[in-house]
């Protein structure tokens, strides 16, 4: 990233990030301005943090890092040590996307339930690897919805990459393995195969993953070698269910959070860190090209609580 697009980002994390820190911030402001840190107010800092769900045992262990103060403080002291306690927990997860280019190609499907941002996400980093010089081809495996289709090839063209689609209603994992079949003819670096997200029920969900994993496996027994699993922000504590039932369904490799400029509650990143340890490849804080970003773990912790 340029100095130029790194600050752009910047203002767009904090922007995005907004409605959780501004509440936060304000809070801690009036708290401080009060009381010294005693029992009862490290208590309602921890309360503050819940609410944006940090997770009750998170929110406790940041706070102990706050009881070295026995004097009067200023918010920002207690903000940067909040931030430094959630960058150390982000810090190990916090890994962007990288595409193995020996691969040709790396395989990654994305998977998520429905309207949790896949196919905006695909389209995103279809654009950005594409900037990177990747030759990147699509898998329209979301054959559920006519209108999915039709939204992956409109980010096809913007990214200037090929769609490999069928009918709606087509078998998906026949597109992901014709896709796969393509990407390897044109020695493509990335293969990005979209999924449905609402099916019947789970049942069927499970099923039409398993039977894409497998037809991709019939290719190459090493794909896929990415498997992302979206995550709309915005479900909160949801977020933790949902990893659990995907886990079940396939071999989840990593995860994209969504729509965090539409919540209060951005400390679900920390709490999705602390229990799973998945990596978090990047998070969205709009629906702009630019508003998909690597996830990096100080940037985050500093916006999420207000700073600078
Ligand atoms: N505000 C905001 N909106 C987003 C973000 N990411 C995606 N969206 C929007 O969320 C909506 C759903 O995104 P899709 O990419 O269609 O979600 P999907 O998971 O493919 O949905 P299905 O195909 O129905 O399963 C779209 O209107 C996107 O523009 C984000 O980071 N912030
Ligand atoms: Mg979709």
């Amino acid at each position: 990233m340029t100095e130029d697009a790194k600050a752009d980002w910047l203002t767009r994390l904090q922007r995005g990030l907004g409605r959780t820190s501004s509440r936060f911030k304000t809070a801690i402001a009036d708290l401080v301005r009060k009381r010294t840190l005693d029992a009862a107010a490290l208590a309602d800092i921890v309360d503050l943090l819940i609410q944006t769900d940090i997770g009750v045992a998170t929110a406790g262990k940041l706070v102990q890092s706050l009881g070295r103060f026995d004097r009067e403080v200023e918010t920002d002291e207690v903000l940067a040590t909040l931030a430094e306690g959630i960058e150390n927990i982000l810090s190990p997860v916090a890994r962007p996307l990288v595409i193995d280019r020996a691969r040709k190609p790396h395989v990654v499907l994305v998977a998520g339930v429905n309207g949790s941002g896949k196919t905006t996400t695909i389209g995103k980093f279809a654009r950005r690897f594409r900037e990177q010089g990747l030759n990147v081809v699509l898998a329209a495996g979301d054959t559920f919805r006519a209108a999915a289709i039709e939204q992956l090839q409109i980010w096809g063209t913007r990214a200037d990459c090929p769609v490999v689609a069928k009918a709606p209603g087509a078998d998906a994992a026949g597109v992901a393995f014709e896709a796969l079949e393509r990407a390897r003819a044109e020695g493509a670096d990335v293969l990005l195969v979209d999924t449905a997200g609402r099916l019947q029920n789970k049942a069927d969900l499970m099923g039409e993953l398993q039977k894409i994993v497998r037809a991709l496996k019939k290719i190459d027994p090493a794909a896929p070698d990415t498997c992302l699993l979206v995550m709309d922000a915005t479900v909160g504590q949801n977020a933790h269910s949902q990893v659990e039932t995907f886990r079940e369904m396939v071999n989840v490799t990593g995860l994209v959070l969504t729509k965090l400029d539409g919540t209060a509650k951005g400390g679900v990143v920390v709490a999705l860190a602390e229990r799973f340890g998945l990596p978090v490849h990047a998070i969205g804080v709009g629906e702009a090209i630019d508003d998909l970003q690597p996830f990096e773990a100080g940037a985050f912790a500093r916006s999420l609580v207000g700073l600078s």
